[in-house]
């Protein structure tokens, strides 16, 4: 039968002051994380015009006539819609440009943004 020497004992014979050491083994993993993406929602009122919202949605979200009609139908008949996914600062350009576009025209248009 050969001799056997324990790894760890041979390790902790060769330390000086090697008594109670412990190795500790670390694994950084690399931070891939996707950022958070926002919904931006469009909402009901019984007072803005089916054809401002239209113009709206072709405006701000670079949606052709006929999806912006579908969108706004959406809106007009279940109370709201999710008009797109974006990045925070993408999104919130949007709610801003809707909301002024609305006041500025004194409809009462409502956008606003949720964290998908
Ligand atoms: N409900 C409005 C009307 O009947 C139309 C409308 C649609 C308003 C979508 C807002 O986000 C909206 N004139």
């Amino acid at each position: 039968m050969l001799p056997v020497t324990p790894f760890e004992i041979t390790m902790s014979d060769k330390d000086d002051d090697a008594e109670g050491d412990v190795a500790v083994v670390t694994k950084t993993k690399p931070k891939t994380k996707r950022p958070p993406m926002y919904k931006v929602l469009l909402l009901n009122d019984d007072y803005t015009p089916m054809e401002f919202v239209v113009l709206v949605l072709e405006r701000f979200f670079g949606l052709n006539h006929a999806q912006s009609v579908e969108i706004m139908l959406t809106v007009h008949k279940k109370g709201l819609a999710v008009v797109g996914v974006f990045a925070f600062e993408i999104a919130e350009t949007k709610v801003a440009q809707v909301m002024e576009s609305a006041r500025s025209n004194q409809h009462p248009l409502q956008c606003t943004m949720e964290k998908e």
